[in-house]
């Protein structure tokens, strides 16, 4: 990053939500070297945040969450040098793996390539009206490579991932709902108030369980069923050791709502 440039990623904190917002709104959020190196920072530094209990994901402007790689510094293959530093840069969307909180992604206008495949990285996926979604990168003489190969077939199934890939189509928020690629679609002008209100239902939860049910689903979905259940069931032992599980039952008992200390 240059002295005086924008920061190419704004973090915010309301409650319990981090809200980080890619903010190159001239460049539709495409992803150049600036947001590949910010955009992990700011995630692994919100997910390590006592403070914060969902992590949101938008894009800066009217017009995208995110357009993808910044393609204008596609045309020139890479020197080695070059190569070998993209190479280290290349797993950025590990800090999304790595995240033990919820991301949510609030997702308007185009997402496209990396955009998508960032979306996909989230846990939940909001959408407002007027997106358009898809990988295009087999339009650009590439594949999408930043994980989108394996996400999207395991969020909404080989046959529909294919037709999404191998066409390179974009889909608006009625067919994108429609496939499971996003759980919920806002009406235009209030993705946000739809983005805080889903964060805002996750975060009034015991944080420990939370945590535990993320890494139930995400590390159950590899493993065979006896293998997946044995992983859930480590996943449940850890909650009953919480003070909040007994703080869930003492409320309930009292008829009042839990105070959650993520103990
Ligand atoms: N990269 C850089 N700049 C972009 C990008 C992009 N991906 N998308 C838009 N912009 C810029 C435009 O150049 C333009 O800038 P300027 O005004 O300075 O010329 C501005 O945003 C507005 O764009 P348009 O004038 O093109 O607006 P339109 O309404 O005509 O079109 C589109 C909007 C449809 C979004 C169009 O801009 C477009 O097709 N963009 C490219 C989308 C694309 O192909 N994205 C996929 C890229 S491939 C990818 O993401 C692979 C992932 C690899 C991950 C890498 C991990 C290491």
């Amino acid at each position: 990053m240059t002295a005086h440039a924008e920061p190419a990623v704004l973090v915010a904190h309301a409650n319990a939500v981090a809200w980080i917002t890619l903010n190159r709104p001239q460049a539709m959020n495409a992803i150049n070297d600036d947001l590949r190196a910010q955009l992990p920072a700011a995630l692994r530094a919100a997910d390590a945040d006592p403070a914060v209990r969902v992590i949101v994901i938008s894009g800066a402007g009217e017009r995208a969450f995110c357009a993808g790689a910044d393609i204008k510094g596609f045309a020139e293959a890479p020197s080695p040098a070059q190569f070998r530093q993209k190479r280290l840069q290349g797993h950025w969307t590990e800090a999304f793996d790595d995240a033990k909180k919820p991301v949510i992604a609030s997702i308007h206008g185009y997402c496209l390539g990396g955009g998508l495949e960032m979306a996909l990285a989230c846990d939940l996926r909001v959408a407002g009206e007027g997106v358009e979604m898809g990988l295009p990168e087999v339009g650009l003489g590439i594949i999408p490579g930043a994980g989108g190969t394996v996400r999207l077939p395991r969020a909404i199934g080989m046959s529909r991932a294919k037709d999404l890939i191998l066409t390179g189509r974009r889909v608006g928020a009625a067919e994108a709902h429609a496939m499971g690629l996003v759980s919920r679609v806002a009406p235009a002008g209030a993705l946000r108030e739809a983005a805080l209100e889903v964060a805002g239902l996750v975060a009034r939860n015991a944080p420990v369980s939370i945590r535990q049910a993320k890494r139930a689903v995400d590390g159950g979905l590899h493993l065979d069923l006896d293998q997946a259940l044995a992983h859930e069931n480590a996943m449940y032992q850890d909650c009953l050791k919480t003070r909040d599980r007994v703080e869930a039952l003492r409320a309930f008992a009292e008829k009042r709502k839990p105070i959650f200390t993520g103990e």
